[in-house]
């Protein structure tokens, strides 16, 4: 595996029609987890991610697993759970306003993920380990092996990048602020959006954030400025990239995933970082225009036929 992934996956049920979610009466049922799609992303762009979780032994986890199985990433390491279901989640949709998510995921097969979980020879090889700071907020446990999982990574000396995803509603701010500063001094890539950013560090302006980040630990980090682009702050100084324009916006949610796939898809190919950044830029883009995580995330081939995309492909 050249990358390789750990957290939950749950099964989302997306409104077919806008509206508060207790007048709704059809949904449409989607895979939707940000490691899981940063490895679909990985997939479709050609590379080999590989995805650790566990996931209820029952038909939705199942439908989990052979959705990630076909989109090609290995999910030799997901445990199915026999005592726990696999988590459940329904999104609104909304013409005016934020889309809220609402999850029935306390308790689930994922949150009682544990080190022992863990394969340290499944590392070997990994050029990259991936996570978000979703799983820390699910269970001690979970956490537990989130931190496991970084020091098998460097162990097989695989580059550590990590997206906070911070969901107010699994965690306070204060106990947000508090994990991301203990994950920021063990990872290599940190990828924030700027509303995090300053959650973390108390600072709106990205570089400032940036540089805050960067004291304490990861060599490089990333702030996603959505409509202005993205930030890289690395030992070099600063690299900036205007973000792609957009006609519409679907469904925000899923972005930050699309651009780490892209992103690494960029690192992998042994690009630059101003090519690696625009690429996550168009893949995450890509991912903002439907109302699933990954419908969206464009196949190598597609990357390379989009007109915007002359000076990304290559
Ligand atoms: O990054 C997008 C995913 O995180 C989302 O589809 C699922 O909101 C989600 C969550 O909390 O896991």
């Amino acid at each position: 595996m050249d990358v390789i992934t750990l957290g939950e996956t749950m099964v989302m049920f997306v409104a077919t029609e806008s509206g508060p979610l207790r007048g709704i009466d059809l949904f449409r049922k989607h895979v939707a987890g940000s490691e899981a799609n940063v490895a679909i992303g990985l997939a479709r762009l050609g590379h080999h991610p590989g995805w650790i979780s566990r996931l209820g032994n029952d038909e939705f986890g199942l439908f989990i697993r052979n959705f990630l199985r076909g989109e090609g990433v290995d999910v030799s390491q997901v445990i199915l759970d026999p005592e726990h279901p696999t988590g459940i989640a329904f999104k609104e949709r909304r013409e005016i306003g934020a889309r809220r998510v609402v999850y029935y995921r306390r308790g689930s097969a994922a949150s009682y993920l544990t080190p022992a979980d863990l394969k340290p020879d499944y590392f070997a090889g990994a050029r990259f380990f991936h996570v978000s700071g979703i799983n820390s907020a699910l269970s001690p446990s979970c956490h537990e092996t989130v931190l496991a999982a970084i020091d098998l990574a460097h162990q097989a000396k695989a580059l550590v990048s990590f997206d906070p995803n911070i969901r107010l509603r699994l965690m306070d701010a204060e106990a947000w602020r508090r994990t991301l500063r203990a994950i920021a001094e063990r990872c290599d890539i940190f990828l924030p959006g700027l509303e995090e950013a300053e959650l973390m560090t108390g600072e709106s302006d990205p570089l400032h954030a940036a540089k805050a980040i960067r004291a304490l630990g990861p060599r490089l980090v990333v702030v996603k400025l959505g409509a202005e682009g993205a930030l890289a702050l690395n030992e070099s100084g600063e690299t900036r990239v205007p973000a792609l324009r957009l006609e519409r916006i679907v469904d925000p949610v899923g972005a930050g995933d699309g651009f780490a796939a892209g992103f690494l898809s960029g690192q992998l190919r042994g690009w630059g970082l101003p090519e690696s950044l625009r690429l996550g830029n168009l893949v995450g883009a890509s991912a903002m225009s439907v109302s699933g995580d990954i419908e969206g995330l464009p196949t190598w081939e597609e990357v390379q036929a989009l007109e915007s995309t002359r000076d990304v492909a290559r």
